[in-house]
């Protein structure tokens, strides 16, 4: 097994940093787990540097120890786990880079590893949901945490951008409607038609603004009242956090979770059927002290936990 190299003996601050301190192995051999970056920012309609985000969290990511208290699970004791790289981009082709996306991570849920990844912009999200639909024969649903909805149909005339991936993955068929919820949704609209079309998408959402006396424990009875034990990708787009938390993002919208909130609402979707995740959105030239890069690992490391409950629990 795999296992974070051991701070007692290299201190966290020393050595090149790979995802939370694992072993990098360029291959799926023996994994449960494959954690990679996918270095793409060409979607991005605001503040782009995205491509960096990936290099961000695996730096922050030395700051944290294997056990977690609250779930009372050491991951790296149940899933065999490493940093596998990058995900190939083309940093001059959209499309290409998206067919790029689609095939890494056909590979990796065919040979049954769990994916875990690291963006990017959002629009990795349709790739990667390309080649989970493509691997596994059919729709997933998905748990997206995120500021805005992703559902225009085109910016600039452009089909394919950070905007848009939750409206182009429910279009082509990827997506598991009835399961599938947006949670953290706030922010001004182009126009009142923007919320129309996409409750015509047959998704639910939970805007902020709706949510906003509810407790962290009744958030998620609505998370695992929609989702169910439908198989789900969790799509994590930092701008759910209010700026305060994460500054370090292309498109921030105040009002958003707290970090204390966020945590508290990861723990409490355990026994969710989570078949992979992905983190977004870090750009790190917007970052202050490197806060929202270590609020991504910190995710990424709680969903590992979850992912090794899961696996505990079969
Ligand atoms: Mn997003």
């Amino acid at each position: 097994m795999n296992y974070p190299l051991d701070a007692q003996i290299t201190p966290r601050f020393a050595g090149s940093p790979t995802f939370y301190r694992l072993p990098q192995q360029n291959n799926l051999d023996g994994l449960d787990v494959a954690i990679q970056g996918i270095p793409f920012d060409n979607a991005a309609s605001f503040r782009p540097g995205a491509r960096f985000g990936a290099r961000a969290v695996r730096e922050m990511s030395s700051l944290l120890r294997p056990y977690n208290r609250v779930l009372d699970i050491d991951p790296y004791q149940v899933l065999n786990c490493a940093d596998v790289g990058d995900c190939p981009v083309n940093p001059f082709n959209t499309l290409e880079s998206l067919d790029l996306m689609t095939t890494y991570y056909r590979n990796i849920v065919h040979a049954g590893v769990l994916p875990l990844s690291f963006g990017g912009d959002h629009l990795v999200a349709l790739g990667e949901l390309r080649g989970i639909t493509q691997a596994r024969g059919g729709p997933v649903a998905v748990l997206q945490v995120d500021a805005h909805l992703d559902t225009w149909d085109t910016y600039f005339g452009n089909k394919y951008t950070h905007g848009s991936f939750m409206r182009r993955a429910i279009e082509e068929g990827l997506v598991d409607a009835a399961h599938t919820l947006q949670v953290g949704i706030r922010g001004p609209l182009f126009s009142e038609r923007d919320m129309d079309d996409v409750r015509a998408l047959g998704i639910e959402i939970l805007p902020m603004d709706a949510i906003v006396d509810f407790t962290v424990e009744q958030i998620a009875a609505t998370i695992h009242a929609r989702v169910g034990d439908a198989p789900v990708f969790l799509t994590f787009d930092v701008d759910g956090l209010d700026p305060a938390f994460t500054p370090g993002t292309g498109t921030p919208e105040i009002g958003g979770f707290t970090s204390q909130q966020m945590m508290a609402l990861l723990h409490r979707l355990r026994g969710l059927n989570f078949i992979g995740a992905d983190i977004v959105e870090v750009a790190p030239a917007y970052d202050n002290a490197g806060i929202t890069a270590l609020l991504a690992a910190r995710v990424g490391y709680e969903i590992l936990g979850l992912l090794a409950l899961a696996r505990q629990a079969k």
